[in-house]
């Protein structure tokens, strides 16, 4: 007879990825089995998703609780209710691969405990996986207390009876480190742990630790704290029991090396932690020390002689020689640590300005348009341009420094001003005094940030860091009443939104008339006898080749364009600036042009009659000039229903047709005054909705709020 397995899932608040869990659970190949899942007092809609499992298959029950009581109460609550001969714990928002049971299952033998392998998951396609039917490789892993140091009793079978005979329970006081009362007595005497290769258990790297944190997302103050009280308590408990004592004070010097030294960088964290920590390490055995190196012997004997001062100390000369050895390692990190400790003391200058736009690559977008009023308006202050090319020709008087050099530090640590169109370096800190212009780089149709759900993309940790790095913007600028609500909720925005439309585009009101339009195609030597079709696409999350880097495959048959249109119109190919792979167009000389590197999309706009584009925020931009687009969407399907989402509904407000093929774009060309009079009235409610704010003076208002106040 099957071994029954008891499967306990406790849920708390994880609607969103609820259903994937329990699915991969009744999909098990190994199929004697019996679920429980604790709801620990969820507020959202989990209980719903939780009564459809229980209703539809026999084998899930579940258990309500009214509150929230932790992970520790709710898996305790679970291993009581249990009837199986073995018991296996998941989390609501992990899945598991249909083989992990029975591969278990078969690697199990008269074994007691036995694990399968995590996988940690940053990208949906990491899960797909093969797994042999056949196969089952048993790993002995010898190196028992790395195994422990994980303090995971995911993807792994207890079996009951040594539940019974430790009496294995989680703690039920703290909300991090339940597991160690659970897992010690079980690891007291092992010699070596078992560990099955085919069985797999994805872990979800959660990417949302501001409004949804798991629970080692939490604040590293109160994982710490939490360690001590569940050290403190079991030490009580275990007088005598050696063996325990020795595993539990091993785990307290690996956290304290990995994890605890860290947060002791801050000294007011020393302050509010010493006395708990100290009072943790006077109890452990000093035996414990002897492979530490002198700097950590050092503090832990402070600590455990209740001597701040020289823990202190101790602590100082520690993170400075971590510090000086990282710094002599890398330029990068001496430059941080000079613009840390030196430039940041210089004093800040009250009328100098900062100004980037796309992370240094370009000269444009709103700083360009600010920057040139300031050079006309504000002649009395200093300005300063960071690049990554230092030999942008440019207007004005302004410093070029290059983007990350000492030179941009020094420049960045004194100037009062940033402004700027993108997300700033992580490392950069604000003084007091400094005031950041976020003038951010376009009116979203893409779900951004805190609304997106998934983050599928190359930088795994993109929310938290995007929190962090909003935190520091003092002003923001919304073109559109639109874009306003929307960087409210996706940015988690609360100081000044600046409402007087983009300063890049008063170009467009400025500047659309023949006699620019003119000397712009000159000066980019395009046939002033063909009309211009500008194609400007966006780029796709999940095609990159590193972070920032990434693929694009022109999608067009343009020797087909060619043939159909080539002697009325020329084409412009602007890739986005996070595009890398170079775009061949030889043999299409004077009907293609590549524009990819030029600076100002702006100026590309005034000259074009027609754009092409995708989920781009060029669209919204292009509208205030009235001209035609079509939306070259082929993937649409998968950019809005996987990558992204949308903000409005691209098949029916769109101020223009959505096109799929080479033929539909040569149709749309070839009868484009058909497509503006069929798209007139959606093109009028678009305009009124997104470019009622602009009128070729968002510039001039936005600077004088900016300026004026400070
Ligand atoms: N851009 C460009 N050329 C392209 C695409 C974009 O010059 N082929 C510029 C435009 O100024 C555009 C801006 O980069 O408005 C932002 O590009 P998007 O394609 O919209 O994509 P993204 O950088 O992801 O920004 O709120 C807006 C979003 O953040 C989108």
């Amino acid at each position: 007879m099957d071994k029954l397995v008891t499967i306990i899932v406790t849920v708390y608040n994880t609607a969103e990825f609820l259903e994937e869990c329990l699915t991969s659970i009744t999909n098990q190949v190994y199929k004697n089995i019996e679920i429980i899942i604790v709801n620990d007092g969820s507020t959202d809609n989990s209980s719903e998703i939780i009564e459809q499992y229980t209703t539809a298959d026999s084998r899930c029950h579940s258990i309500n609780l009214t509150e929230n009581k932790g992970v520790g109460f709710a898996r305790n609550l679970g291993i009581e209710q249990a009837s199986g001969d073995f018991v296996y714990f998941v989390d609501s928002d992990d899945f598991i691969n249909e083989h992990a049971l029975d591969k278990l299952v078969q690697g199990l033998g008269n074994k007691t405990y036995i694990m399968g392998r995590t996988k940690k998951l940053t990208n949906k396609e990491d899960s797909n996986i093969d797994i042999d039917e056949h196969e089952v490789t048993i790993r002995k892993r010898n190196k028992v207390f790395k195994v422990l140091q994980n303090l995971s009793v995911l993807n792994s079978l207890f079996s009951m009876e040594i539940i019974r005979k430790y009496n294995l329970r989680f703690s039920e006081e703290t909300d991090c480190y339940t597991e160690i009362a659970f897992l010690l007595p079980l690891y007291k005497n092992r010699s070596v742990i078992y560990q099955v290769k085919e069985s797999v258990y994805f872990r979800r790297l959660r990417n949302d630790p501001i409004t949804n944190p798991s629970l080692m997302q939490q604040d590293r103050e109160k994982i710490l704290k939490d360690f001590l009280t569940v050290y403190n308590q079991l030490k009580a408990e275990l007088k005598g029991n050696n063996k325990e004592q020795k595993l539990l004070d091993k785990l307290l010097i690996h956290f304290y090396r990995s994890k605890f030294i860290l947060i002791m960088r801050d000294a007011t964290q020393i302050d509010r932690n010493f006395e708990q920590l100290a009072t943790a390490m006077e109890k452990v055995s000093p035996a414990q020390y002897k492979n530490q190196n002198l700097l950590v012997r050092g503090e832990l004997k402070a600590l455990r002689n209740h001597k701040l001062k020289s823990y202190k100390r101790a602590v100082s000369i520690h993170h400075f020689g971590r510090e000086s050895k990282q710094n002599f390692t890398s330029k990068t990190k001496l430059t941080r640590q000079i613009y840390k400790d030196i430039l940041q003391k210089r004093p800040l200058n009250e009328k100098k300005i900062v100004f980037e736009s796309f992370l240094g690559k370009n000269y444009a977008d709103s700083p360009k348009y600010i920057y040139e009023y300031m050079v006309k308006h504000y002649p009395e202050y200093e300005f300063v341009w960071s690049f990554n090319e230092t030999n942008h020709d440019i207007p004005g008087n302004a410093k070029q420094v290059k983007r990350l050099s000492l030179a941009y530090y020094y420049h960045m640590a004194t100037a009062k001003y940033w402004v700027s169109n993108m997300r700033q370096p992580l490392h950069l800190q604000k003084r007091e005094g400094n005031v950041f212009l976020q003038t951010w780089h376009g009116t979203p149709l893409k779900k951004l940030v805190f609304d997106m759900d998934e983050v599928y993309s190359a930088n795994p940790k993109y929310k938290q860091q995007f929190y962090e790095q909003s935190r520091l913007w003092d002003y923001l600028i919304a073109a559109n009443s639109y874009s306003s609500d929307i960087f409210k909720s996706a940015f988690k925005f609360d100081k000044v939104m600046l409402e007087d439309g983009y300063p890049r585009n008063d170009t467009l009101y400025i500047n659309n008339n023949s006699d620019y339009i003119t000397k712009m195609k000159t000066k980019l030597n395009i046939p002033l006898d063909k009309k211009v079709i500008l194609y400007a696409p966006t780029w796709r999350d999940d095609e990159f080749y590193e972070p920032g880097k990434y693929k694009f495959n022109l999608k067009f048959d343009l020797q087909k364009m060619q043939e159909k249109f080539g002697e009325e119109y020329v084409i412009l190919l602007r890739m986005h600036y996070f595009i890398a792979d170079d775009l061949n167009i030889n043999g299409y000389e004077g009907f293609v042009y590549n524009m990819s590197k030029y600076d100002d999309i702006a100026e590309l706009y005034l000259i074009s009659d027609i754009l092409i584009t995708d989920y781009s925020s060029v669209f919204f931009d292009y509208s205030n000039l009235r001209r035609p687009i079509l939306f070259y969407t082929y993937d649409l399907e998968k950019y809005r229903d996987q990558l992204r989402g949308f903000y409005i509904d691209i098949e029916n407000e769109v101020p223009g047709p959505l096109v799929k093929t080479t033929d539909e774009i040569i149709d749309a060309v070839l009868n484009i005054d058909k497509v503006t009079i069929e798209y007139k009235e959606k093109y009028d409610v678009f305009y009124d909705k997104i470019c009622s704010w602009e009128s070729g003076k968002a510039t001039e208002k936005i600077v004088k709020k900016v300026f004026k106040n400070h």
